[in-house]
């Protein structure tokens, strides 16, 4: 089935967010247009308890943007971010979430944080995405979302691994650019491992149902 996987599309990843990804809310048009075209639509959701160990609040004398050890693993800092249950960590309200059929959550774990939709950094635990998606037969999944250096870029990653096809809708992407081209080398990284990038342009076009008749 036709499934396509929204990531974090979170109002904390938003402009005036707390962990604002420059250019976040361009991505949210993309992700209303194609939601109609698949059957199946899942979302991801960073969801953080408030003492979280990525949070540089946890770690005195740590701004955010360094990397520190936590439980052994490096660990990059980040402001205090969609904490559950709080409006940072609800979907943006202008997507159309009434179409998400199942929603996975992530980075509850406050000694590990989980940037992949599938499973947590250390790969100890799933999020039952992967699960979700073999009971179904589903082979291919459309990924968009926020943001393409950290989270989309581990799901990917992740779901190629788990064997899957990934289809990146690259302008349904923004990147948090810690290092300016941090973006581009994470879309690099994912074509390289296997990801066909692609456009939501190419995807309308593409679905049965929508293309135009030739003759
Ligand atoms: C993310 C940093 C920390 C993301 C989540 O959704 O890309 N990035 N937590
Ligand atoms: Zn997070």
């Amino acid at each position: 089935m036709k499934t396509l996987l929204l990531v974090d599309l979170q109002n904390d990843f938003l402009p005036g967010g707390a962990l604002a990804v420059p250019e976040g809310d361009r991505v949210i048009a993309v992700a209303n247009r194609l939601m109609p075209h698949f059957p199946l639509v899942l979302a991801s959701k960073d969801w953080h308890p408030p003492d979280h160990g990525s949070f540089a609040s946890q770690h005195p004398g740590h701004p955010p943007g360094d990397t520190i050890l936590l439980d052994g693993r490096d660990q990059i800092l980040w402001p205090d971010h969609c904490v559950q249950g709080t409006r940072g960590a609800d979907f943006s309200s202008h997507l159309e979430h009434t179409r998400i059929q199942a929603v996975f959550y992530k980075g509850t774990d406050p000694l590990l944080d989980s940037y992949s939709a599938l499973f947590d950094n250390d790969h100890r635990r799933s999020t039952g995405l992967i699960e979700y998606l073999r009971e179904r037969s589903v082979e291919e999944i459309c990924v968009l979302g926020l943001a393409t250096d950290y989270c989309v870029q581990a799901t990917v990653l992740d779901a190629l691994r788990e064997g899957l096809r990934v289809r990146l809708v690259t302008d349904g992407c923004r990147g948090v650019n810690l290092q300016s081209g941090d973006d581009q080398r994470a879309l690099n990284a994912m074509r390289s491992s296997g990801a066909m990038l692609v456009t939501s342009d190419d995807l309308v076009r593409t679905r049965p149902g929508v293309s135009r008749q030739s003759r």
